[in-house]
């Protein structure tokens, strides 16, 4: 599936008090995620249990990663589907283009957060199932 799982670059501080700092670059050359980001949001204020999503993208890549809680991400390319956690503000997950997601709060006021490579337009979202079958179909058929 067209999707990654990666390690953010995490620095601790020698004392564990001061915590740590993960960070991320975008761009080629080696950098943690290929594609350049152009918009950032987060998603915050839901309660446990709650789901969200149940949409694809026909172009924008995504880096989603959770700073604070604990969120399920499922993913489904029209075949099958798996199922991440985002537990740790070290872990990214790279979304590519056409991944049906839905997004779980396992825990209350967890926080998403996620970096685009594309600027908001409900015009690349596909937000019915069967239309994201089909368009799964076509790209095969294509
Ligand atoms: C995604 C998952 C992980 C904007 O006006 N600008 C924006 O940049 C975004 C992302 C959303 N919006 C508006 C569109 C809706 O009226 O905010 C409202 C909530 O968006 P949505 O229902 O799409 O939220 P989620 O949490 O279901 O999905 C969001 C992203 O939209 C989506 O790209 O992959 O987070």
């Amino acid at each position: 599936m067209d999707y990654e799982l990666i390690q953010l670059r995490t620095v601790s501080d020698e004392n564990p008090k001061y915590g740590s700092l993960c960070f991320m670059e975008s761009g080629h050359d080696g950098k943690d995620i290929s594609f350049e980001f152009k918009r950032i949001y987060c998603v915050y204020g839901v309660d446990a249990g709650l789901h969200r999503g149940f949409h694809a993208h026909k172009r924008n890549e995504q880096l989603l990663f959770c700073p604070y809680g604990s969120i399920e991400i499922i993913i489904d390319d029209g075949k099958s589907k798996e199922s991440v956690i985002l537990d740790s503000p070290k872990k990214g997950l790279v979304l590519h283009a056409g991944l049906w997601r839905e997004m779980i709060w396992i825990k209350k006021d967890s926080v998403l957060c996620v970096a685009a490579s594309e600027y908001y337009d409900p015009r690349e979202y596909i937000r019915d199932y069967s239309e994201f079958l089909r368009y799964v179909a076509d790209k095969e058929n294509n």
